[in-house]
């Protein structure tokens, strides 16, 4: 079986857990971009805001319109914040799944026979582990399973067999699909197509002459019941990070140092295993009023995982705090902008 993992309103859950007081409240995940104060999009909106009608990449402008001031919560997005989330989302799941996938920052695709009480243990395991929520889906196909967890959010669980997916996909309109955008959904309404059964009634060679050879061929398997199989490549990583909290907050230089020490082993083991070398270092800093900062540096030329960047991280450490006042209250380290070792195996 395949279990299709996603993890419900994502950033907004994020930022309720650790202010547990904006329980209650409408809470809007916002991309600011800087140019007046209102400028930038919503990123996320937990379900109270979902709905009074605000949605993912509504103007912010919108959304201040629509939510009540007293009852509503606009936030700037955390990445890192979110990324750590995942990062820590991502062991649990491949803790207890040898087949596991992660298709987004709050995505996973699970190949596991444990089925639904495989499931249930990874709810539980989230739960417990990071204090989230999200909705899983189960069934004979990726497609199935995804569609499935689409359809239980939130905080849902839906097992579909052979014959109940078939049912379910048959009976869905064809927008519902992953994989079919809205300029394919409105050319296949054209030629009479609401739901995917419909699309039984097309011809084949209409199809690819249509849609192009590949994707006509994939809209006539699904017509046809055939939904796919496997969990997908694993996306090629850009970077890696490793984030933590300091045991207090601090302006001490020393102590964001060491803790930086400590973060970099792990990042370093990383890219020794697989085999990269980097061009870019950067240092994050999230201060006291939860703000992330971020200082980096490139270097012409590619350094490999054993090379050592104390004086780096000193002057990168050193310039963050000359230039801002608050208490650091976690630091991370990332490494990016990759090449590969190609065969320079004696390396290692
Ligand atoms: N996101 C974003 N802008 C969008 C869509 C999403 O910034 N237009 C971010 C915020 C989301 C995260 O990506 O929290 C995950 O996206 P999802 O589409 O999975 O949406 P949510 O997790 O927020 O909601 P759902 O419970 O419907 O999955
Ligand atoms: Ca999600």
């Amino acid at each position: 079986m395949y279990l299709h993992i996603d993890m419900d309103y994502f950033f907004a859950q994020a930022e309720e857990i650790r202010r547990p007081m904006l329980k209650g409240k409408i809470i809007i995940v916002c991309v600011y971009s800087g140019r007046t104060e209102d400028s930038g999009v919503v990123s996320t909106v937990n379900y109270p805001g979902r709905e009074i009608g605000i949605h993912s990449g509504m103007p912010i402008a919108f959304a201040k319109k629509r939510a009540p001031p007293a009852d509503s919560v606009f936030l700037p997005v955390d990445r890192e914040y979110y990324a750590e989330l995942s990062f820590s989302i991502d062991a649990i799941i491949r803790g207890r799944c040898a087949k596991a996938v992660q298709a987004s920052i709050d995505e996973w695709n699970v190949e596991d026979e444990g089925g639904e009480a495989k499931a249930r243990e990874l709810k539980e395991a989230i739960k417990q582990g990071v204090g989230l929520m999200c909705t899983i889906g189960v069934a004979p196909s990726p497609l199935g399973a995804k569609m499935a967890a689409a359809k239980a959010k939130p905080d849902g669980l839906l097992v579909l067999d052979k014959d109940s997916e078939r049912k379910f996909i048959e009976g869905s309109l064809v927008e519902k699909v992953p994989g079919i955008g809205p300029k394919t959904a409105a050319a296949l309404n054209e030629v009479g197509v609401e739901k995917v059964r419909d699309i039984r009634k097309l011809d084949p060679v209409m199809l690819a002459e249509t849609f192009g050879k590949k994707s006509g061929a994939w809209l006539h398997a699904l017509g046809s019941g055939v939904y796919g199989e496997g969990i997908g490549e694993e996306k090629e990583q850009e970077e890696v990070s490793r984030i933590g909290t300091l045991k207090e907050k601090t302006r001490d230089g020393y102590m964001i140092l060491a803790k930086l020490s400590e973060l970099e082993k792990d990042a370093r083991d990383w890219l020794m295993e697989m085999k990269k070398s980097y061009k870019t270092m950067g240092i994050i800093f999230v201060t006291d009023d939860l703000k992330t900062h971020t200082k980096s540096m490139s270097f012409r030329n590619p350094r490999t995982w054993s090379e050592d960047l104390t004086k780096e991280k000193e002057a990168l450490v050193n310039e963050f705090l000359s230039e801002n006042p608050l208490e650091v209250r976690r630091v991370g380290i990332r490494f990016g902008n990759f090449m590969d070792l190609g065969g320079q195996t004696t390396l290692f």
